[in-house]
């Protein structure tokens, strides 16, 4: 199924051979993060090692696959495990990541060594594949900065976005939304903690802009469907703009990623189709996005087949 081949700037990496979702058919997959470089868009993983039958997330690191075309993806390997940061104890879960400067910042959810609970953590490299290391020497955000709920995985699933100004966001949170600005070396908070109320969230913020409106996605409900908020900032005010993509069904999670690529929108997100998936076992897919003329994202089916090949120019 994999064919062994070297890029042309000397890193091994391996061509996944059977385009269609999901993307990943060798290791189970979960929360999506996606960043669009150089024309060639990045794919970055958790992988899922729960076994058969397993009653809990066994995560220990991320991986990153890219492709030209949305159809034939390249696996780069493991860029990081929760192991980069060396206050974490485990749980390589949801990240996500943007450049600035020429350089990546990784942000990623991870379990805190001596903090009890979830914390977010960022990881820096100078190549989108890798490797990526502690850009802090300790934890962004911490289970103990945030009291708005008393669980110890309030404060995961970390989404990053910088404006056309130049400020940048870290929007993260499960049961309750929150987010703060970053400064612009990326690493620290400037500024207050804020808390979004929206209806029934659960985890998975993610904020895009696409011709000039903000998009604020989540996770609603549980089973999760994937639902947005539309406004004309960065922070709102938020008006709610539907659902763009149903539950699944034998996973309760869905995490999703929305980028531009190539002229065209795509939603990566997961489910648990791959055979021998389930709650914990899970994998990613993609699907094109479309939008109508005044904006609003349409609802998106789950295909077997994904989106047809968009070849980026120059891309090779
Ligand atoms: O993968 C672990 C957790 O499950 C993520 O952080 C959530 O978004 C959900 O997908």
């Amino acid at each position: 199924m994999i064919k062994r081949c070297v890029l042309a700037v000397g890193l091994a990496a391996s061509t996944l051979a059977q385009a269609g979702n999901p993307i990943v058919k060798d290791i189970f997959t979960a929360d999506p993060a996606a960043l669009v470089d150089n024309g060639r868009v990045y794919l970055y993983v958790g992988k899922d090692d729960a076994p058969a039958g397993g009653k809990d997330y066994v995560m220990n690191e991320w991986r990153v696959y890219s492709s030209c075309d949305m159809q034939k993806w390249t696996d780069h390997g493991s860029p990081l495990g929760y192991g980069a940061f060396k206050w974490a104890k485990g749980s390589a879960w949801a990240s996500d990541i943007v450049k600035r400067g020429g350089k990546y910042y990784f942000y990623a959810t991870v379990s805190h060594a001596s903090i009890p609970g979830k914390a977010i953590g960022v990881a820096v490299s100078s190549s989108p594949t890798g490797p990526f290391v502690d850009a802090r020497g300790s934890a962004l955000i911490t289970n103990d900065m945030t009291r708005e709920t008393e669980i110890g995985w309030d404060d995961i699933d970390p989404a990053v976005f910088v404006d056309d100004d130049g400020q940048a966001y870290l929007y993260w949170g499960n049961t309750v939304l929150k987010y703060a600005k970053l400064k612009p070396n990326m690493t620290e908070l400037d500024g207050p903690i804020h808390t979004v109320g929206l209806e029934a969230f659960t985890e998975a913020a993610y904020l895009h802009k696409h011709k000039g409106s903000y998009y604020l996605s989540y996770s609603r409900k549980f089973p999760e469907e994937t639902v947005v908020m539309r406004g004309p900032t960065a922070t709102g005010p938020w008006s709610f703009g539907g659902v763009i993509m149903e539950k699944n069904s034998k996973v309760n999670t869905i995490h999703q990623a929305i980028v531009d690529f190539n002229g065209k929108s795509y939603i990566f997100y997961h489910n648990a189709k791959l055979p021998g998936g389930g709650e914990y076992r899970r994998s990613v897919a993609v699907e094109e996005l479309r939008y109508g003329p005044d904006g609003k994202i349409l609802p998106v089916a789950q295909t077997a087949e994904g989106p047809a090949a968009n070849p980026s120019p120059g891309c090779t």
